[in-house]
């Protein structure tokens, strides 16, 4: 510990003579032995809120320049870290890039700047915790934040949560604020990349998460993303109509898929996998969906549209033990009008919750859902232990409630182990004994998940879905985590570029 201070402090005082000005700290494993410490190999992108990595406190790194980050060598973000000026960062395949903890490294992509990181099976693109294997946690890092032009209903101009700031001397807009009047705005492309250990909280309730995205707009590509072990939402879109294929959410603290502010975009094939004993205080929920803080009726509203969505909640088994900030399957509240059709939902204390409780006008949740705007059909609620559906506008709870059970299958004794062999299975963080080991999320042999998905209802019959027979996330062959997506995160080194399996 003491010779890795001494070789850091080394390479700062090298760096402060030597080093170009403009912080990106080329190649820090000049200043050191390579292999000799954990800062060799690493380069250090300094951004704001940090001024460290210099020792001269000077300057701050923003990408506004087209940019490549390269699969050998490590990138540290520290601070926030800002793609400006219509700029993209492109990240090669197999490219770790850690985050620093103590001043909340993160990646923001600002309106009108584009991230291309695609990587592949073989080499997806690692983001990380900075902190040793065997050290990591929930919130070590900030995470990535997507900043775009689509529409928002609270604005053009939407300040994002999560305690960003701007460089000193620049435009806020510029850099911190999403939304805007272009649906089919672009912010690039992230494909086979994994998030992992993000989600650091700013203030209480005021978390950066997995993935943000404010305001994407469907020119956007999203596929093959793994959001692991946040420290709070997997993934949070804030407005915006960005559409999205193969999301992992493994071990979320809080929300594994959140909607807000008039989100319109489309998502299929989505898991999230929960641990029972990782839960937040402002409940954790499967879906929260809300279309905004105080549940007016700005407009565009909450109406996104997910289809073969596996939510595996906390809940095993009858009987388990699990946190108890645990809620809702789906809690869809404050006038949202999601819609969630062939997907799985196991395990929680409530099932679906059409929540009025804050709102403007009165009952317009339920009133989304009884309109038909909202489509809550052909799930499987499964392992649900205390309401299955919970409607908090009492005058229309009987009607909602019959058209969910005619629209859905409920069964409070099965659990998600009976579509699946062994998707109850978990890296170290999370398993031990007979729980550790390599989940397989494809479907058991002659499970009822292998059929029944239907394309037929208008919120699923465009070209964005594919429409497979199975529903859930998976089918009962093609196991598309398989290769990228990390299982035991926490035992991976590293440390070595490139090294991301
Ligand atoms: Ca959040
Ligand atoms: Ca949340
Ligand atoms: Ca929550």
């Amino acid at each position: 510990m003491k010779n890795q201070f001494i070789l850091l402090a080394l390479s700062v005082i090298l760096c402060s003579t030597s080093c170009k000005k403009n912080i990106i700290v080329e190649d820090a494993s000049i200043n050191a032995p390579s292999g000799s410490n954990a800062f060799g190999n690493v380069t250090v992108i300094s951004g704001i809120g940090d001024n460290t990595s210099t020792g001269t406190g000077a300057g701050v790194t923003e990408i506004n320049t087209n940019t490549t980050w390269t699969a050998d060598k490590i990138y540290l973000l520290k601070g926030f870290v800002f793609v400006s000026n219509n700029a993209t960062l492109t990240i090669e395949p197999g490219t770790i890039i850690k985050g620093d903890k103590a001043t909340k490294g993160t990646l923001i992509v600002t309106r009108g700047a584009k991230i291309n990181a695609v990587g592949t099976v073989e080499k997806p693109i690692v983001f990380t915790s900075a902190s040793a294997a065997g050290a990591r946690r929930e919130g070590d890092w900030g995470g990535v934040i997507l900043l775009g032009k689509a529409p928002v209903n609270t604005g053009t101009d939407v300040k994002i949560e999560g305690g960003l700031v701007q460089p000193t001397g620049k435009n806020d807009k510029d850099y911190i604020y999403y939304g805007g009047i272009d649906v089919a705005d672009n912010s690039g492309t992230m494909k086979y990349v994994r998030i992992e250990y993000g989600g650091i909280a700013f203030s209480v309730d005021n978390e950066i998460n997995g993935l943000t995205m404010g305001g994407v707009g469907n020119g956007t590509t999203l596929d093959y993303i793994q959001v692991y072990r946040s420290g709070d939402d997997a993934f949070e879109w804030f407005g915006g109509t960005v559409n999205a294929k193969h999301l992992l959410a493994i071990g979320t603290w809080d929300d594994d898929f959140d909607t807000d502010f008039g989100y319109s975009g489309n998502v299929q094939f989505a898991l999230a996998q929960r641990v029972a004993t990782v839960a937040d205080q402002s409940q954790s929920n499967g879906f929260e969906s809300d279309n905004n803080g105080t549940g007016t009726d700005q407009t565009p509203k909450t109406s996104a549209v997910f289809s073969n969505v596996t939510i595996l909640g906390p809940i095993k088994k009858a009987g388990d033990a699990f946190n108890a900030n645990f809620y809702h399957g789906a809690q869809i509240r404050r006038n949202s009008s999601i819609s969630i059709l062939n997907s799985i939902i196991s395990g929680f204390p409530i099932g679906i919750y059409i929540d009025d409780t804050k709102v403007v006008t009165a009952n317009s949740t339920s009133t989304n859902f009884t309109s038909g705007n909202m489509v809550i059909a052909n799930n499987l609620i499964y392992g649900t232990k205390n309401t299955e559906v919970l409607v908090s506008n009492t005058a229309a709870a009987a009607a909602i409630e019959a058209k969910l059970r005619a629209d859905n299958v409920f069964a409070k004794d099965l659990f998600g182990s009976s579509l699946y062999t062994n998707a109850y299975l978990y890296g170290s963080d999370f398993g031990s004994g007979a729980t550790l080991g390599t989940p397989n999320f494809v479907l058991s042999t002659n499970s009822v998940a292998a059929t029944g998905a239907a394309f037929t209802n208008p919120k699923v019959s465009g070209a964005f879905f594919t429409p497979v027979a199975y529903k859930g996330a998976f089918g009962p062959t093609d196991n598309w985590a398989a290769g990228w997506a990390a299982v035991d995160a926490q035992s991976l080194a590293y440390t070595t570029p490139g090294a991301v399996r």
